[in-house]
Protein backbone atom coordinates (compact mmCIF):
# COMPACT_ATOMS: atom_id res chain seq x y z
CA UNK A 1 0.00 0.00 0.00
CA UNK A 2 1.46 3.39 -1.03
CA UNK A 3 -0.54 6.01 1.16
CA UNK A 4 -0.22 8.76 -1.05
CA UNK A 5 -2.55 11.13 0.72
CA UNK A 6 -0.99 9.85 4.53
CA UNK A 7 0.32 13.20 5.98
CA UNK A 8 3.39 12.45 8.28
CA UNK A 9 2.37 12.96 12.08
CA UNK A 10 2.73 16.56 13.58
CA UNK A 11 6.36 17.14 15.05
CA UNK A 12 7.85 14.90 12.15
CA UNK A 13 9.59 16.18 9.37
CA UNK A 14 8.06 15.62 5.79
CA UNK A 15 10.27 12.11 5.59
CA UNK A 16 8.43 10.91 8.82
CA UNK A 17 12.22 11.38 10.96
CA UNK A 18 12.03 12.78 14.55
CA UNK A 19 14.87 12.89 16.91
CA UNK A 20 15.98 10.16 18.73
CA UNK A 21 15.93 12.12 22.30
CA UNK A 22 18.70 9.92 23.54
CA UNK A 23 18.56 11.81 26.90
CA UNK A 24 14.70 11.13 27.26
CA UNK A 25 15.13 7.05 27.65
CA UNK A 26 14.66 6.14 31.53
CA UNK A 27 16.77 3.96 33.54
CA UNK A 28 14.40 1.30 33.04
CA UNK A 29 14.34 2.06 29.17
CA UNK A 30 18.30 0.87 29.00
CA UNK A 31 17.75 -1.77 31.21
CA UNK A 32 15.37 -3.22 29.30
CA UNK A 33 17.63 -3.14 26.31
CA UNK A 34 20.67 -4.25 28.14
CA UNK A 35 18.33 -7.64 29.31
CA UNK A 36 17.14 -8.17 25.54
CA UNK A 37 20.89 -7.58 24.36
CA UNK A 38 22.10 -10.17 26.89
CA UNK A 39 19.39 -12.88 26.55
CA UNK A 40 20.40 -12.84 22.68
CA UNK A 41 23.69 -12.35 23.05
CA UNK A 42 24.25 -15.26 25.19
CA UNK A 43 22.57 -17.47 22.73
CA UNK A 44 23.09 -16.12 19.49
CA UNK A 45 26.89 -16.55 18.71
CA UNK A 46 27.01 -19.92 17.24
CA UNK A 47 23.87 -19.01 15.31
CA UNK A 48 24.32 -16.11 13.36
CA UNK A 49 26.50 -15.11 10.45
CA UNK A 50 29.90 -14.17 12.02
CA UNK A 51 29.25 -11.07 9.88
CA UNK A 52 26.63 -9.82 12.21
CA UNK A 53 28.71 -10.16 15.30
CA UNK A 54 31.62 -8.47 13.81
CA UNK A 55 28.81 -5.51 12.84
CA UNK A 56 28.14 -5.53 16.68
CA UNK A 57 31.57 -5.01 17.53
CA UNK A 58 32.56 -2.65 14.74
CA UNK A 59 29.50 -0.45 15.77
CA UNK A 60 30.19 -0.86 19.59
CA UNK A 61 26.93 -1.55 20.08
CA UNK A 62 28.16 -4.49 22.93
CA UNK A 63 28.57 -1.48 25.10
CA UNK A 64 25.65 -1.42 28.00
CA UNK A 65 22.41 1.03 27.49
CA UNK A 66 20.16 2.18 24.29
CA UNK A 67 22.47 3.28 21.32
CA UNK A 68 22.69 6.76 20.50
CA UNK A 69 21.85 6.83 16.62
CA UNK A 70 24.19 9.95 16.08
CA UNK A 71 26.90 7.65 17.27
CA UNK A 72 25.83 4.44 15.33
CA UNK A 73 25.72 6.65 12.08
CA UNK A 74 29.00 8.45 12.16
CA UNK A 75 30.45 4.70 12.80
CA UNK A 76 27.98 3.32 10.13
CA UNK A 77 28.81 6.18 7.55
CA UNK A 78 32.52 5.66 8.16
CA UNK A 79 32.10 1.39 6.56
CA UNK A 80 29.25 1.84 4.05
CA UNK A 81 27.91 5.29 4.10
CA UNK A 82 24.39 4.17 5.64
CA UNK A 83 22.58 6.03 8.97
CA UNK A 84 20.13 5.37 11.42
CA UNK A 85 17.34 7.88 11.69
CA UNK A 86 14.80 7.46 14.06
CA UNK A 87 10.66 7.63 13.26
CA UNK A 88 7.56 7.22 15.40
CA UNK A 89 6.44 3.84 14.15
CA UNK A 90 5.71 2.24 10.95
CA UNK A 91 5.88 4.91 7.70
CA UNK A 92 3.97 4.76 4.25
CA UNK A 93 6.24 1.88 1.92
CA UNK A 94 7.14 4.65 -0.12
CA UNK A 95 8.69 6.90 2.60
CA UNK A 96 10.14 3.46 3.89
CA UNK A 97 11.53 2.37 0.42
CA UNK A 98 13.22 6.75 -0.13
CA UNK A 99 14.95 5.93 3.11
CA UNK A 100 16.72 2.30 2.35
CA UNK A 101 17.25 3.82 -1.20
CA UNK A 102 19.49 6.70 0.66
CA UNK A 103 20.99 4.43 2.64
CA UNK A 104 19.63 5.58 5.43
CA UNK A 105 17.46 3.22 8.05
CA UNK A 106 14.34 3.85 9.75
CA UNK A 107 14.26 2.88 13.51
CA UNK A 108 11.95 3.33 16.07
CA UNK A 109 12.89 4.86 19.52
CA UNK A 110 11.00 3.15 21.99
CA UNK A 111 11.24 0.26 23.53
CA UNK A 112 8.86 -2.70 24.40
CA UNK A 113 7.78 -2.91 28.43
CA UNK A 114 8.07 -6.08 30.34
CA UNK A 115 5.02 -7.56 29.68
CA UNK A 116 5.85 -7.07 26.04
CA UNK A 117 9.54 -9.14 26.11
CA UNK A 118 8.84 -11.61 23.66
CA UNK A 119 5.94 -10.00 22.02
CA UNK A 120 5.16 -6.87 19.85
CA UNK A 121 2.81 -5.35 17.43
CA UNK A 122 4.85 -3.07 16.36
CA UNK A 123 8.90 -2.91 15.96
CA UNK A 124 10.59 -1.49 18.48
CA UNK A 125 14.19 0.02 18.50
CA UNK A 126 15.61 -3.28 20.02
CA UNK A 127 14.25 -5.20 16.63
CA UNK A 128 15.18 -2.54 14.74
CA UNK A 129 18.54 -1.43 15.77
CA UNK A 130 19.81 -5.10 17.40
CA UNK A 131 17.83 -6.95 14.81
CA UNK A 132 18.85 -4.65 11.76
CA UNK A 133 21.91 -2.31 11.88
CA UNK A 134 24.86 -4.47 12.99
CA UNK A 135 24.52 -6.21 8.74
CA UNK A 136 24.18 -2.89 7.60
CA UNK A 137 28.21 -2.48 8.43
CA UNK A 138 29.16 -4.80 5.91
CA UNK A 139 29.16 -3.39 2.08
CA UNK A 140 27.40 -6.09 0.33
CA UNK A 141 24.38 -6.46 2.78
CA UNK A 142 24.43 -2.39 2.41
CA UNK A 143 24.36 -2.64 -0.92
CA UNK A 144 21.87 -5.11 -0.89
CA UNK A 145 19.23 -3.04 1.43
CA UNK A 146 19.74 -0.07 -0.50
CA UNK A 147 19.08 -1.80 -3.99
CA UNK A 148 15.91 -2.80 -1.97
CA UNK A 149 14.49 0.30 -1.42
CA UNK A 150 15.42 1.23 -4.97
CA UNK A 151 13.28 -1.68 -6.26
CA UNK A 152 10.55 -0.97 -3.46
CA UNK A 153 10.01 2.85 -5.43
CA UNK A 154 10.08 1.03 -8.83
CA UNK A 155 7.49 -1.81 -7.58
CA UNK A 156 5.42 1.06 -6.37
CA UNK A 157 5.18 2.53 -9.64
CA UNK A 158 4.01 -0.76 -10.88
CA UNK A 159 1.71 -1.89 -8.01
CA UNK A 160 3.51 -4.80 -7.42
CA UNK A 161 5.10 -3.65 -3.42
CA UNK A 162 3.28 -7.09 -2.70
CA UNK A 163 5.84 -9.33 -4.30
CA UNK A 164 8.50 -7.50 -3.33
CA UNK A 165 7.50 -7.10 0.28
CA UNK A 166 7.96 -11.04 0.00
CA UNK A 167 11.54 -10.99 -0.39
CA UNK A 168 12.14 -8.53 2.48
CA UNK A 169 10.47 -10.70 4.76
CA UNK A 170 12.03 -14.16 3.49
CA UNK A 171 15.53 -12.58 3.22
CA UNK A 172 15.88 -9.41 5.51
CA UNK A 173 13.94 -10.31 8.27
CA UNK A 174 13.42 -13.91 8.29
CA UNK A 175 16.54 -15.15 6.00
CA UNK A 176 18.74 -18.11 6.50
CA UNK A 177 22.30 -18.63 5.07
CA UNK A 178 24.15 -21.50 4.40
CA UNK A 179 27.61 -21.52 5.87
CA UNK A 180 29.46 -24.59 5.86
CA UNK A 181 28.46 -27.53 6.79
CA UNK A 182 25.00 -25.84 8.57
CA UNK A 183 22.73 -23.12 8.14
CA UNK A 184 22.77 -19.40 10.44
CA UNK A 185 20.66 -17.05 11.29
CA UNK A 186 20.86 -13.46 9.39
CA UNK A 187 16.97 -12.20 9.80
CA UNK A 188 16.66 -9.59 11.85
CA UNK A 189 13.41 -10.77 12.76
CA UNK A 190 14.96 -14.32 14.01
CA UNK A 191 18.04 -13.12 15.03
CA UNK A 192 16.39 -10.14 17.68
CA UNK A 193 13.88 -12.68 18.78
CA UNK A 194 14.51 -15.49 21.73
CA UNK A 195 12.32 -17.98 20.59
CA UNK A 196 12.70 -17.95 16.87
CA UNK A 197 16.61 -17.82 16.98
CA UNK A 198 16.27 -21.47 18.38
CA UNK A 199 13.14 -22.41 15.89
CA UNK A 200 14.50 -21.50 13.11
CA UNK A 201 17.55 -23.49 13.00
CA UNK A 202 16.90 -26.13 15.02
CA UNK A 203 13.42 -26.97 16.02
CA UNK A 204 11.90 -30.28 13.02
CA UNK A 205 8.34 -27.96 12.62
CA UNK A 206 9.66 -25.61 9.56
CA UNK A 207 10.30 -26.35 5.82
CA UNK A 208 13.50 -24.85 5.31
CA UNK A 209 14.03 -24.08 1.30
CA UNK A 210 16.59 -22.72 -1.03
CA UNK A 211 16.44 -19.20 -2.17
CA UNK A 212 14.37 -19.03 -5.30
CA UNK A 213 13.29 -15.19 -6.29
CA UNK A 214 10.12 -16.65 -8.41
CA UNK A 215 9.22 -19.17 -6.15
CA UNK A 216 9.62 -16.78 -3.12
CA UNK A 217 7.79 -13.77 -4.25
CA UNK A 218 5.07 -16.36 -5.00
CA UNK A 219 4.94 -17.73 -0.98
CA UNK A 220 2.55 -16.74 1.19
CA UNK A 221 3.81 -15.80 4.65
CA UNK A 222 2.41 -15.07 8.43
CA UNK A 223 3.26 -12.05 10.89
CA UNK A 224 1.75 -13.32 13.49
CA UNK A 225 3.60 -16.34 14.74
CA UNK A 226 6.82 -18.12 13.84
CA UNK A 227 7.36 -18.57 10.41
CA UNK A 228 6.22 -22.08 8.65
CA UNK A 229 9.07 -21.46 6.29
CA UNK A 230 12.39 -20.76 5.58
CA UNK A 231 14.32 -19.23 2.71
CA UNK A 232 17.88 -20.22 2.76
CA UNK A 233 20.49 -17.99 0.62
CA UNK A 234 24.31 -19.56 -0.54
CA UNK A 235 25.87 -16.03 0.46
CA UNK A 236 25.29 -12.42 0.74
CA UNK A 237 27.09 -12.11 -2.39
CA UNK A 238 24.68 -14.35 -4.32
CA UNK A 239 21.71 -12.37 -3.05
CA UNK A 240 22.88 -8.87 -3.94
CA UNK A 241 23.71 -10.53 -7.56
CA UNK A 242 20.48 -12.14 -8.33
CA UNK A 243 18.47 -9.14 -7.16
CA UNK A 244 20.25 -6.45 -8.39
CA UNK A 245 21.02 -8.56 -11.77
CA UNK A 246 17.36 -9.02 -12.13
CA UNK A 247 15.02 -6.98 -14.09
CA UNK A 248 11.84 -7.49 -11.63
CA UNK A 249 9.29 -6.49 -14.08
CA UNK A 250 8.91 -9.18 -16.26
CA UNK A 251 8.42 -10.71 -13.53
CA UNK A 252 5.84 -9.23 -12.03
CA UNK A 253 4.04 -9.28 -14.91
CA UNK A 254 4.33 -13.41 -14.85
CA UNK A 255 3.61 -13.78 -11.14
CA UNK A 256 0.12 -12.04 -11.93
CA UNK A 257 -0.73 -14.88 -13.97
CA UNK A 258 0.47 -17.28 -11.34
CA UNK A 259 -0.98 -18.58 -8.18
CA UNK A 260 0.21 -18.02 -4.53
CA UNK A 261 2.04 -20.75 -3.22
CA UNK A 262 0.74 -21.47 0.35
CA UNK A 263 3.54 -21.33 2.93
CA UNK A 264 3.97 -24.94 3.94
CA UNK A 265 3.65 -26.18 0.71
CA UNK A 266 7.34 -28.12 -1.17
CA UNK A 267 7.44 -27.98 -4.53
CA UNK A 268 8.78 -30.72 -6.70
CA UNK A 269 11.85 -28.42 -7.96
CA UNK A 270 12.40 -27.16 -4.49
CA UNK A 271 15.68 -27.08 -3.14
CA UNK A 272 14.58 -28.72 0.72
CA UNK A 273 17.26 -28.30 3.53
CA UNK A 274 14.29 -29.79 6.00
CA UNK A 275 11.25 -30.80 5.09
CA UNK A 276 9.34 -29.97 8.25
CA UNK A 277 6.49 -31.51 10.18
CA UNK A 278 4.64 -28.56 10.78
CA UNK A 279 3.99 -29.76 14.35
CA UNK A 280 4.63 -26.05 16.02
CA UNK A 281 2.12 -24.74 13.60
CA UNK A 282 -0.33 -27.25 13.89
CA UNK A 283 -0.60 -27.04 17.65
CA UNK A 284 -1.01 -23.88 17.63
CA UNK A 285 -3.74 -23.48 15.46
CA UNK A 286 -5.49 -25.74 17.57
CA UNK A 287 -5.22 -23.63 20.43
CA UNK A 288 -4.96 -20.38 19.08
CA UNK A 289 -4.01 -17.34 20.97
CA UNK A 290 -4.31 -15.35 17.75
CA UNK A 291 -2.16 -11.92 18.51
CA UNK A 292 0.76 -10.21 18.57
CA UNK A 293 4.08 -11.04 16.23
CA UNK A 294 7.48 -12.01 17.72
CA UNK A 295 9.76 -9.84 16.11
N1 LIG B 1 8.20 1.30 8.46
N2 LIG B 1 9.31 1.94 10.37
C1 LIG B 1 9.08 1.02 9.41
N3 LIG B 1 9.76 -0.15 9.44
C2 LIG B 1 9.55 -1.11 8.50
O1 LIG B 1 10.17 -2.17 8.55
C3 LIG B 1 8.60 -0.87 7.49
C4 LIG B 1 7.94 0.37 7.50
N4 LIG B 1 7.03 0.64 6.55
C5 LIG B 1 6.74 -0.28 5.50
C6 LIG B 1 7.44 -1.55 5.60
N5 LIG B 1 8.32 -1.78 6.53
C7 LIG B 1 7.15 -2.71 4.69
O2 LIG B 1 5.79 -2.70 4.37
C8 LIG B 1 8.02 -2.83 3.44
O3 LIG B 1 9.01 -3.79 3.68
C9 LIG B 1 7.31 -3.34 2.25
FE1 LIG C 1 12.30 -5.43 10.79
Amino acid sequence: MVHADLQYPEGAAADWTISQDWDRYSAADHAMWDALFERQARMLPDRVVPEFMDGLDMLRMTRPGIPNFDELSERLMKATGWQVVAVPGLVPDAVFFEHLANRRFVAGRFIRTPSEIDYLQEPDIFHDVFGHVPLLAHPVFADYMQAYGEGGLRAARLGAIDYLARLYWYTVEFGLIRQGEGLKLYGAGIVSSFGEAVFALDDPSPNRIGFDLKRLMRTKYRIDDYQQNYFVIDSFEDLLRQTVETDFGPIYAELEHQSDIEIDTILPEDVVYSRGTQAYARARSASSTGEGSFI
